[in-house]
Order: structure tokens, then C-alpha cells, then sequence
């Protein structure tokens, strides 16, 4: 009866604990909203210069709880040096603490060196999930005393055994009946050990291909505004209901990016022209259901069948002046971006990366020769007025890009940001704005060949220094999906005002020679004095060669239809 009895009580306590550590390893509920509890300022809906140095932005609750931990897996998408596989930038693990991810910093700023990939930080995004990361606690008594065949501590109410047979009553108990008791509890327990076990892997397991639900109720409520919007993006285009349902519960496996990662920008600005980044390079595979449509609209029929080719700069002496009589064509551009191997996209990097990575690229650039040779010129601690000055001449990127913010890509701004140039600002390289690298050449008047040359040496130069992520599939891997493949965007600030009178005339005319207009300053603005940014579309599926000539011989076509206007 005894030993009934004590079975009973036994088992009861066992499947106590056991819904004690289940119930213990619930997620903690997750807020709905995940915004800081002072929201960065508005989304600003223009570049509008950041005023006051902006002290380190307060780490804005990204809009999405993603907690990006440590990168333990491999991640199937890695980065290779240059030429390299389907994965891209990969990381090692973090080597910090995720950082919150905040969503938009309003303030900007710059650069570094030698190659040598260095650790990938976790994705410091939102709020670091503890529930994510931590292992599921085996209750004291059970891992202590019953895997241990030893006493627990009664102080923490002790385990099973002495629970029932310690004390008084255990003084009570028959010793075969307790003998009897223990050799089935110990079963027992061993097996519940077991199962636990069992279940810790399969919550492992589950945790890196399950979505938390803060983030999956933003998704839900942003995917329900834009289907339910007039926006023209590709994002709104290509995300159908059942795109969406296949892929709102994945995430990247190193980073642990989510969909709501790779559309928020999309989500919260209506009026993108895309719409999506790649938080991390094993984003473009993840969810290559929603980029590979989109790539291949943008690219103009890059299908996810094909492959891009190698790079090729081709002959640099082939170009000449676009504009030789010097009627049209007020100055000319080209630049590439790079994403340096080791290193996620802005996203997944903490500020110490963005701060190494500055000193890399600044250190790198430092040992340039020539007409490269310049300085590296960090945003962090830059005059005001300087960095205005040199927006305006447009040699520096804007500040306070709401799309990019939206992104969390403007996270810890200005730190790790900079500019590098020679005297002349022919040669420039950004760093950490919206890539790790963006490398330019420019100069007033339409001589392409000598524009084209210096970047190419530069790149050449640039790259016996720093490994960069590449696919050999998508190309350069960058954090946006029109930058990917040569990263190419060859561009003049042109004047042609009898074109022009009809804008939307202007872009069709464009859109025959594979070409993008924008405005004076850039994306998302408008022409000033007449002055339009007019550069090659894609940068997917033809070399560096083509996509320059693409440019080239559009620009010439243009301009022999404006002067026959
Ligand atoms: P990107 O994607 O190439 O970095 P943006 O559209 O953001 O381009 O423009 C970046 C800066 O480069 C802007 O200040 C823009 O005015 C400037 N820019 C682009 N093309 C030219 C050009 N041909 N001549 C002078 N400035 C240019
Ligand atoms: C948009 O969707 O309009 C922005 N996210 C920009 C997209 C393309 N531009 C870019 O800088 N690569």
C-alpha cells in the first residue's frame, strides 16, 4: 500500500516537473511592437541634412524583434573570397553581444585595412531573444541527483528521492518498498531525462527555422497595407499571398534574418522603386522565392537558372568621350561596390565591425600610389558644413536615407562610416554607407575612357588587399539586389531639355537603351537646373565591359535624339 502510494507520488512529482521546465521554456511572450520605447525620430521622407552630430543613436528597437545570436552553422551561403559559391559574406561568430538592432539612426558618417576576414558578429537586431538562444534548463534535481545517483539540494526543494524518502519520512518507509520506489523512479526519471533531451534538440532544431510571433504579427499587418496599397514596387508585385505564406516562417540560418528583415524597407515606404535588401548573403538563398523574381525583373531577365559570368573589365582604353563636343554631359561616374568577406551586411554588423572594417578600408587605401593616393576622411567627428559641402558636390552619400533606415542598415551612425579620396575627388571610396565598399571615379566633362581606366586600376589595386564576397551565381554579393553582379552603375549628369520637357517621355526613351534616369542628386530625387543622373540599369547577366557600354552607347543614342529634337 506503502509502496503504492509512494509510487503514485513519485510519478506525480516527476510529471510536475517536467510540465515546470516545459512551461519554463516558452518564449517569453513577445511585445507586438518592438519599438524602442522612444522611437527614432519619423521616418524622415527626405535625405534632409541631419542637424546636430546626433550623439550615438540610441539603438532603435528595429521594427523587427529579429535577435540574431551567434552564427553557429555553417551557413550554406558564404562568402568567398572573390570568386566563391552560392553563400556569400559570412561571418564567424559574433564576436559581441547582439546589439539591439535599431531601425534608423538619422545621423551618418567613415573607413581601414589589411585583408584578413575577421569575426562575424551575431545580427544585433531587436531585443536578443534569450528564449532563442538558451538552452533548455534541466531542473536541478534531476540533472544533479538523478543522473548523478546523488542527493539534490533540499534548499532548491531537493530532488525526487529525498523529496520522498529523505527526512521523517523516509525513516518511515519500508526498505523494500523504498528500494522497490527507487528503482522505478530512477527508470523513470532516466527516461524523462531522455525525452528532455530529445526535446531540447528538437527546440534547437525548431528555433532556427521558426519565426517569433511579434515578428510574424508585423509581417501579417505589413503585408495586408502594402497588398492593399497603390505601390508600384517590385516587392508588392512579387510577393503574392502564397510567396509570402512560404516563406513568413524562415530564416537564414547563420544571422537568423527573417522575411520581415528583407522587406521592412519595402513595408514601411510604399513608394520604393524595389523594395528589399538582404540582411545577410544566405537571405538571397533563404528567400530566393521573393529575390529571384525580382532580380530577374530588375536585371532585365537574370533568371535564378542563370549564371553570372566572371568579372571582366575588358579593354579600358575601348571608351572614349560620350559627349565630345561638351554640350550634354555636365560630369561622368563609375562605381562598383565590394562587401568584404567575414563581414554580414549592415544589419547583422555590430559597431565594433563597423569600426574595424573602417580601419581596414582606411588602412587599405592609405597604401595607394599615384593618382589614387588620398586620405581617408572618417563622417564620425566631421564638421557639419564639410559634409554638407561635399553632398552637395556630390562626392559624399546623402544622410538619413529612409529606405536604408528602414533596413536597419543606418545602425550606430556615424561609427565606422567614411569617405577616402584624392586631392582631385576623382577617386573616392565610400565606406559602410549602404555597402562596405563603394568604389568610384568621376570627374567633370564626359571622358569615360579616362573615368573608366582609373576605377578599373583601382578595383585591381584594391582587391590584392581585401578579399571581397562573391557568388558564382550572383555575382559581387551587395545588400541590395540591383547592386548585385558586376555592381556596375556608369552614370553622366546629362542636360537635355528637349527630352526632358516630358519626363515620362524621357524615362521611355531611356528604358529602350537599358537605362535609369534619376534626379540630380541620386536616387529618390529630382532634377535640379535641368541636370539628370542617367546610368545603366542592370548590373546582372553581361560583364563590367557591357554594362559600361551599355551606358556608353545609350548615352550617345540620347543625345543624338536630342539634337535631331
Ligand atoms: P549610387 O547608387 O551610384 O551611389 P546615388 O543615386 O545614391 O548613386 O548617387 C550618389 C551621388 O553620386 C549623388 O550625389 C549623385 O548626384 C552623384 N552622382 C551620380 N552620378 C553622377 C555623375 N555622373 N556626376 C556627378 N555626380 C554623380
Ligand atoms: C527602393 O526600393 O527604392 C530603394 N530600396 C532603393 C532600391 C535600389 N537602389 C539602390 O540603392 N540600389
Amino acid at each position: 500500500m506503502f509502496a503504492l502510494w509512494y509510487l503514485t507520488f513519485a510519478v506525480d512529482e516527476i510529471r510536475k516537473r517536467l510540465a515546470w521546465l516545459f512551461s519554463s521554456n516558452k518564449p517569453a511572450a513577445p511585445a507586438l511592437d518592438n519599438k524602442p520605447a522612444n522611437p527614432a525620430p519619423a521616418k524622415e521622407s527626405a535625405p534632409a541634412p541631419a542637424p546636430a552630430p546626433a550623439p550615438a543613436p540610441a539603438p532603435k528597437p528595429a521594427a523587427v524583434p529579429a535577435p540574431k545570436p551567434d552564427p553557429p552553422k555553417p551557413a550554406p551561403v558564404v562568402a568567398k573570397p572573390t570568386p566563391v559559391p552560392v553563400p556569400a559574406t559570412v561571418p564567424t561568430p559574433p564576436k559581441e553581444e547582439p546589439t539591439p538592432k535599431p531601425k534608423a539612426e538619422p545621423v551618418p558618417a567613415p573607413v581601414v585595412a589589411p585583408p584578413k576576414p575577421s569575426p562575424a558578429p551575431a545580427k544585433p537586431s531587436s531585443p536578443p531573444k534569450q528564449a532563442d538562444k538558451m538552452p533548455i534548463p534541466l531542473p536541478k534535481s534531476l540533472t544533479e541527483a538523478n543522473t548523478n545517483g546523488q542527493n539534490g539540494n533540499a534548499a532548491n526543494g531537493g530532488n525526487v528521492d529525498e523529496r520522498v524518502f529523505g527526512g521523517q519520512q523516509a525513516e518511515k518507509v519500508l526498505p523494500a518498498a523504498k528500494e522497490a520506489s527507487n528503482d522505478f523512479i530512477k527508470g523513470e526519471t532516466n527516461a524523462f531525462i531522455q525525452s528532455i533531451k530529445e526535446a531540447q534538440q528538437l527546440g534547437e532544431r525548431k528555433q532556427d527555422t521558426m519565426v517569433d510571433a511579434a515578428v510574424l504579427a508585423k509581417l501579417e499587418e505589413g503585408y495586408a497595407k502594402l497588398a492593399a496599397s497603390d505601390s508600384k514596387s517590385l516587392l508588392k508585385k512579387y510577393l503574392t499571398k502564397e510567396v509570402f505564406d512560404n516563406l513568413k516562417n524562415k530564416v537564414t540560418p547563420t544571422f537568423k534574418s527573417t522575411l520581415l528583415d528583407v522587406i521592412q524597407s519595402g513595408l514601411e515606404n510604399h513608394d520604393s522603386g524595389v523594395g528589399i535588401y538582404a540582411p545577410d548573403a544566405e537571405a538571397y538563398t533563404v528567400f530566393a522565392d521573393l529575390f529571384d523574381p525580382i532580380i530577374e525583373d530588375y536585371h532585365g531577365g537574370f533568371k535564378k537558372t542563370d549564371k553570372h559570368p566572371a568579372s571582366t573589365f575588358g579593354d579600358v582604353s575601348t571608351f572614349g568621350n560620350v559627349d565630345p563636343t561638351n554640350e550634354y554631359v555636365i560630369s561622368t561616374r563609375v562605381r562598383c561596390g565590394r562587401s568584404m568577406q567575414g563581414y554580414p551586411f549592415n544589419p547583422c554588423l555590430t559597431e565594433a565591425q563597423y569600426k574595424e572594417m573602417e580601419g581596414k578600408v582606411s588602412s587599405t587605401l592609405s597604401g595607394l600610389e599615384g593618382e589614387l593616393k588620398g586620405k581617408f576622411y572618417p563622417l564620425t567627428g566631421m564638421e557639419k558644413a564639410v559634409q554638407q559641402q561635399l553632398i552637395d558636390d556630390h562626392f559624399l552619400f546623402k544622410e538619413g536615407d529612409r529606405f536604408l533606415q528602414a533596413a536597419n542598415a543606418c545602425r550606430f551612425w556615424p561609427s565606422g562610416r567614411g569617405i577616402y579620396h584624392n586631392d582631385a575627388k576623382t577617386f573616392l571610396v565610400w565606406c559602410n554607407e549602404e555597402d562596405h565598399l563603394r568604389i568610384i571615379s568621376m570627374q567633370q566633362g564626359g571622358d569615360l575612357g579616362q573615368i573608366y581606366k582609373r576605377l578599373v586600376t583601382a578595383v585591381n589595386e584594391i582587391e590584392k588587399r581585401v578579399p571581397f564576397s562573391h557568388d558564382d551565381r550572383l555575382g559581387f554579393l551587395t545588400f541590395c539586389p540591383t547592386n548585385l553582379g558586376t555592381t556596375i552603375r556608369a552614370s553622366v549628369h546629362i542636360k537635355v531639355p528637349k527630352l526632358a520637357s516630358n519626363k515620362a517621355k524621357l524615362e521611355e526613351v531611356a528604358a529602350k537603351y537599358n537605362l535609369q534616369v534619376r534626379g540630380t542628386r541620386g536616387e529618390h530625387t529630382e532634377a535640379e537646373g535641368g541636370v539628370y543622373d542617367i546610368s545603366n540599369k542592370r548590373r546582372m547577366g553581361l560583364t563590367e565591359f557591357e554594362a559600361v557600354k551599355e551606358m556608353y552607347d545609350g548615352i550617345t543614342e540620347l543625345i543624338k535624339l536630342e539634337k535631331s529634337l
